[in-house]
């Protein structure tokens, strides 16, 4: 019974119907109990589909830029997925208003899926619900499949880059040292976009930019840097082609499935260690919050639980490797 209902689910995704599409992204997000079979059977390392994460500062334009790629990817007869992540906002479902009025050219489109995802029951938090949201979309044969998200904070960055190429958009007059210099920022994207190159300052931005993207080191390659407005549309072709590019020279497709897949997987072992773990040491202690107790009272310290759960996961191995000698 269950497997059929997972199979009928996943038969909707994969034949690209709307309303299926859109039940399994509420299961993924609310943490269903069938959501990981559904995806299980989804799951194809060499899918197609390309993803482009997009991040950076708030009000950078990258709304405004996801809109134009839309727009450019639609005229080349692709169908584009879209994700807005908003760690800060509670709703999903539909897309976030401000979202939905700047991508509204594209809203009654069927070329066009948009979801926004908010914070919801996934165990893996946010970046767990993208990154399984990603597969859902590739599935349907979204292709690019485009993930905006607000700010750039660790998880932003964390989701971003579960794409295969994450943008990085910068913009002229925000403070370029505060732009570029947080921890790592420059090593973020593969792509960095120079935003609302309309604007004065767009030079110096470009120096900036470059001058930093000296101090990398050098086995890290060097992201391709494009200037373009997201306004007037000039340079979204110059980026599209950089686009293009990436995936060309940088990345085959095996390339891609191989790093894909080793994305997820670390985010899986992860978001489970993470949950066995704390559930041990809830059970064990009664919660965590008494586990503290338990340390500040000088019975245990952090170390010897630690400790612990090292025996408790070498216990289950051995118990594993028992049943299957069985
Ligand atoms: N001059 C100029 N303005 C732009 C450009 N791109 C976007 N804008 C404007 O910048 C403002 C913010 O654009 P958004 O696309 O909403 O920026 P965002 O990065 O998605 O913002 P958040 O989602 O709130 O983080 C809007 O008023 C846009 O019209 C550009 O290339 N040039
Ligand atoms: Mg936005």
């Amino acid at each position: 019974m269950l497997s059929s209902e997972v199979e009928d689910l996943a038969g909707k995704v994969r034949s690209k119907n709307q309303r299926g599409m859109a039940r399994v992204l509420s299961m993924v997000e609310n943490g269903h109990p069938l959501a990981p079979s559904i995806l299980h059977s989804l799951y194809n390392p060499e899918r197609s589909g390309l993803t482009i994460g997009v991040t950076g500062y708030p009000g950078a334009g990258k709304s405004t830029l996801t809109n134009r790629l839309i727009a450019y990817y639609r005229k080349h007869g692709c169908k584009v997925g879209v994700i807005a992540v908003d760690p800060s906002s509670p709703f999903s479902g539909g897309a976030l208003l401000g979202d939905r009025l700047r991508m509204q050219d594209h809203a009654s489109d069927p070329g066009v899926f948009i979801r926004s995802m908010g914070n919801r029951g996934h165990l893996g938090g946010l970046s767990g619900t993208t990154r399984d949201a990603l597969e859902v979309f590739s599935a349907a044969s979204y292709d690019p499949v485009l993930v905006e998200t607000m700010g750039v904070g660790q998880a932003e960055v964390e989701i971003a880059s579960l794409a295969d190429i994450t943008l990085l958009v910068l913009v002229p007059g925000l403070g370029d040292e505060v732009q570029t210099m947080k921890a790592g920022i420059m090593e973020i994207g593969d792509i960095i976009v120079l935003n609302k190159a309309d604007r004065p300052g767009i030079e110096q931005l470009e120096m900036f930019v470059n001058a930093s993207l000296d101090l990398i080191p050098d086995q890290i390659s060097r992201p391709t840097v494009i200037s373009c407005s997201a306004l007037s549309g000039e340079g979204i072709e110059k980026l599209t082609d950089a686009i293009a590019n990436c995936v060309s020279f940088g990345m085959g497709r095996r390339v891609i499935a191989r790093r894909r897949t080793k994305l997820i997987l670390r985010s899986i072992i992860r978001e489970k260690g993470k949950e066995l773990a704390r559930k041990h040491v809830s059970d064990r202690y009664g919660s965590i919050e008494e586990a503290i107790e338990s340390i500040l009272e000088g019975k245990t310290t952090p170390y010897e639980i630690g400790e612990m759960l090292s025996g408790f996961l070498e216990n289950k191995r051995e118990n594993e490797n028992e049943c299957k000698r069985d």
